[in-house]
């Protein structure tokens, strides 16, 4: 994406700063793994959505008193030894073209704490402001018993400094990002269209006695192919009875010939990624029960995209696709008292869609346009071997909806259709 859209999202953060203020970001490092060996690395979101910026180990400063407002970025030093065994670091020329902060304000990590004291901590002629009342972290928990990871990482800095305020950046940037830019957007369009192609692959090779794993492969094959970075979140391929485990990633059993096979995916656009589920059966052909199944969720698919507009939240969505699922299960004979859906059915029907397959927001704010969410009913029935969800991805508009994922098909005759 362009520096225009990371300068205009820095410049929103600042105006949202209180006044003599500072805040700090981490762009995070790849976990060990064992002896010498690490864990791929991914970019820290707020830090991406800050900067544009991929690399590991960088920091990020932003500043505000009054009107004026200094941003700095720490990269890892050039050297040749790195450039031999890590390949090229980014240099601060590059660095200040991706994201738009002037070079002259670009440092090295190894002089992120000098420069901190001289410019922001000081009264001296160099600080950019004088004696700031706060700091604003990511104060994001992954768990509720855990420490927020910039509690960790600036740690020295909230021990040297002990006259600060700590304030929270995560609140400020979830708002943010809620609203997803027509950038963002082509994005998200373009990681759609590589999961088509992955989708596609594995209904044209899917057969009964096929493993599990085979098809897995051949998704991110076939998307890395078309030029994708791989996949956003680990797929789930789940045939039969697997399929009623939400979150099944073994992907390591062989395809029974009257399964349906559960898919829930979405290729990688940068660092954007599509979620996509869809669920077909192995022989081609759906049974009688199968299908019925199948067009109750995705009657209820449709009917909640339907629902899809400004100003209804995501737990209104979720509470009228379990009503609807309720009366599909009662009309199939699977329950007699409504109540009982949630034996069957225990997701919710949507989470927001952006940098993050789960994204930031809360499911009790209003929907706007430009927010991106998923539409993704599902039922698990154990006693039947069956486990179906039909997602899709879908942007609010002024009006109403746009179903980003609409080019996947999904009725059970066109899968049919398709497969044959
Ligand atoms: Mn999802």
């Amino acid at each position: 994406m362009k520096k225009d859209i990371f300068i205009k999202h820095r410049k929103t953060f600042i105006k949202k700063m209180e006044d003599r203020s500072f805040a700090l970001f981490y762009s995070g490092e790849a976990p060990h793994k064992t002896t010498d060996q690490r864990y791929p690395f991914t970019i820290d979101r707020n830090f991406y959505y800050l900067t544009g910026l991929e690399r590991e180990r960088f920091i990020l400063v932003m500043a505000k008193a009054k009107d004026k407002s200094r941003t700095l970025l720490f990269i890892e030093e050039p050297s040749d030894y790195a450039t031999k065994w890590l390949g090229d670091r980014m240099t601060k020329d590059e660095a200040s073209r991706l994201s738009g902060i002037d070079e002259s304000d670009i440092h090295f990590v190894e002089a992120f704490r000098k420069t901190l004291h001289a410019k922001i901590m000081s009264d001296s002629r160099k600080a950019v402001i004088s004696l700031p009342e706060n700091v604003y972290l990511d104060l994001y928990r992954y768990e509720a018993t855990k420490k927020a990871l910039a509690l960790k990482q600036f740690s020295d800095v909230l021990s040297d400094y002990p006259e600060l305020n700590l304030k929270n950046a995560n609140t400020l940037l979830s708002r943010m990002r809620m609203v997803k830019s027509p950038e963002e957007i082509k994005e998200i369009m373009h990681a759609v269209r590589y999961t088509k192609s992955g989708i596609e692959a594995i209904w044209q090779n899917a057969k009964p006695g096929i493993n599990e794993r085979q098809l897995d492969a051949l998704f991110e094959y076939t998307i890395r192919l078309r030029g994708s970075e791989g996949v956003g979140f680990d797929t789930i391929v789940a045939a039969g009875e697997n399929a009623t485990v939400l979150h099944y990633v073994s992907n390591d059993q062989p395809v029974g010939a009257d399964d349906l096979v559960l898919l829930d995916l979405g290729a990688l656009s940068g660092v954007y990624s599509a979620d996509v589920s869809r669920t077909f059966p192995a022989s081609g052909t759906f049974t009688e029960r199968q299908r019925a199944i199948y067009e109750v969720i995705l009657s209820v698919n449709k009917k909640t995209i339907e629902k899809v507009k400004p100003g209804i939240n995501v737990s209104e969505l979720n509470a009228f696709a379990k009503e609807e699922l309720g009366k599909g299960l009662i009309d199939l004979g699977i329950i007699e008292d409504k109540k009982d859906v949630s034996d069957y059915y225990y997701h919710s029907v949507s989470h927001y869609l952006g940098l993050d397959v789960h994204d930031v927001g809360t499911y009790q704010t209003p929907l706007e346009p430009g927010m991106v969410i998923t539409v993704e009913p599902g039922l698990y029935i154990k006693d039947e071997k069956i486990g179906i969800r039909i997602e899709d991805d879908v942007l609010v508009t002024e009006d109403g909806h746009k179903n980003l994922t609409e080019a996947i098909i999904k009725e059970a005759d066109a899968i049919e259709g398709f497969m044959s």
